[in-house]
């Protein structure tokens, strides 16, 4: 596949602006960002990045249209995202090869993340009709009570590399369906996935007459980043990325109590319990650790292997780590492409070493690759629980394999990162699943039996608990973030009763 002929099918030219209001802008002022290829290392092309007055521009087309949109029923929201879902639909082939070629997933990842995000617009739909409050017994006679919920405003998203599309989309078509407006901060290794989904969308809108409705702001944290977590009108903030920005976005909304949804750091693990079905826990481990080259934030980067499997286990993993064909991202036999940038790779080998300072043995992999491009080899280590590394999420394939006794001890060693994002266990024992799941179990927003800790599917609220922030995005009710809830009292009596039994008379 040629990467121009990608892009231009995707509208995309040699350079392109990188804000969008009501309408593109035309010369952004924010200097100039390149995109590059991660398999090749070549520039793919070059982007308009916006200023500080250009996001206040996009800011004020998102609060402007806000104001209308909010006034449109939210069943005809859902009408737009539905059209918009079968334009993700169309353009299924170019968006995937396009994720694949600017943030180096493999073909089959990058059509996944399309795909996660025309399962998002169908969910999306449904839950138009179904933004349901409740109604409440009131103890005052000829009272009614109930809760309604109401748009909440403008919401920023501030998405990461590793997900370049499929994240945003998480976001932005729940708030769409509760009547928010959306202005997105892509990350700048992917400003040009971004770009074509705003293309993608903004067509749609267009025709529907709402083209404010989803902005783009691609800039740096110092213009871009920093004015719209600072900035009174964006009601939610919903970021993606390390917990070091996380921090920072907590602190800067928090400091005008603006509402975020934090979705960082992970560092998952899963436990092999000694009558686990190995074929099963393998090939999970494999996607799992190997998928999306150890970047996802559900990546596998722990297991726990029961004394009595960790040895015939450990064999057939690096029997099958030998075997992986790592390169180019587009060729459908790959299954490991490129890291995302030369500082992932030095993260990568630097964690290596203070692994190995630290009492670890690399048992298999672990290298740079001679050629263009940021390949490494996926890394096994074979590790204790109380390494400090461990702890860590380093955002490369690296696995740690650690040995342990009995559950109760691979448990404890589970909960014992500050992360909480995803975990699983795979055993045949319904008391050891139990348990797993039990309060006394993992810690995690995720919680899985017999599979891995990455690929969930939207329809359930995405997130994870301490260092990974606590928010959760896509199904279930996560929508409730997205929207104020209202309570409501009415008096259709001629009375006025007061509530706790209360007597106030003059
Ligand atoms: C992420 O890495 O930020 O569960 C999201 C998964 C994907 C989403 C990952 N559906 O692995």
């Amino acid at each position: 596949m040629n990467p121009q002929e990608i892009l231009a099918r995707l509208g995309i030219g040699e350079w392109s602006p990188g804000a969008c209001g009501a309408a593109w802008l035309d010369h952004p002022g924010g200097g100039e960002l390149l995109s590059y290829n991660p398999s090749t290392g070549e520039p793919l092309a070059r982007v308009a990045m916006a200023s500080a007055e250009d996001y206040e521009q996009v800011a004020a087309a998102a609060q402007e249209t806000f104001l209308r949109w909010r006034m449109h029923p939210a069943p005809k929201r859902g009408e737009v995202i539905r059209q918009i879902g079968l334009a993700l639909r169309e353009h299924k082939q170019d968006l995937g090869a396009l994720v694949s070629l600017e943030m180096g997933k493999i073909l089959a990842e990058g059509l996944g993340e399309v795909q996660e995000m025309i399962d998002m617009a169908d969910f999306a739909v449904g839950l138009s009709r179904q933004l349901y409050g409740a109604t409440m017994q009131s103890e005052r006679p000829q009272h009614r009570m109930y809760e309604q919920w109401h748009p909440l405003g403008p919401v920023g998203v501030i998405s990461s590399f590793n997900f370049p599309v499929a994240v945003w989309s998480w976001n932005a078509f729940i708030a769409a369906v509760c009547g928010d407006t959306v202005i997105w901060k892509p990350s700048s290794e992917t400003p040009l996935c971004a770009i074509a989904v705003q293309r993608i969308c903004r067509r749609v809108l267009e025709d529907n007459g709402w083209p404010g409705v989803f902005t783009l702001a691609i800039g740096r944290g110092s213009s871009v980043g920093e004015r719209l977590l600072a900035d009174p009108r964006v009601a939610l903030i919903s970021a993606t990325g390390s917990c070091q920005m996380g921090y920072r976005v907590a602190e800067v909304v928090g400091r005008r109590l603006g509402r975020t949804i934090l979705e960082l750091g992970g560092n998952n693990g899963v436990i092999i319990e000694p009558d686990a079905d190995l074929n099963l826990a393998l090939r999970a481990v494999l996607f799992g650790a190997v998928g999306t080259a150890g970047q996802r934030c559900t990546t596998i980067r722990r297991i726990f292997l029961h004394r009595g499997i960790a040895a015939e286990f450990t064999d057939r993993l690096k029997h099958a780590y030998s075997q992986i064909r790592i390169g180019d991202p587009l060729d459908e036999r790959t299954v490991m492409g490129p890291l995302a940038n030369g500082a992932a790779v030095e993260d990568m080998l630097d964690g290596l070493r203070r692994a190995v300072e630290q009492g670890g043995e690399v048992i298999c992999g672990g290298r740079r690759l001679e050629r263009p491009g940021n390949f490494v080899e996926p890394a096994l280590v074979r590790a204790r629980a109380d390494m400090p590394i461990v702890r860590e999420e380093i955002f490369a394939p690296i696995l740690y394999l650690i040995e342990y006794q009995d559950l109760e001890e691979a448990i404890r060693w589970h909960n014992d990162v500050p992360q909480g994002l995803s975990s699983a266990i795979f055993t045949r024992n319904l008391i050891a699943a139990e348990t797993f799941l039990s309060a006394r179990g993992s810690d995690c927003g995720i919680a899985n039996v017999n599979i891995g800790t990455s690929g969930a599917e939207i329809g359930g609220a995405f997130g994870g608990e301490k260092e990974t922030g606590g928010g959760r995005e896509a199904g279930s009710d996560a929508w409730k973030a997205y929207m104020r809830r209202q309570t409501v009292t009415i008096n259709w009596s001629s009375d006025l009763p007061l509530a706790q039994g209360i007597r106030f008379e003059i």
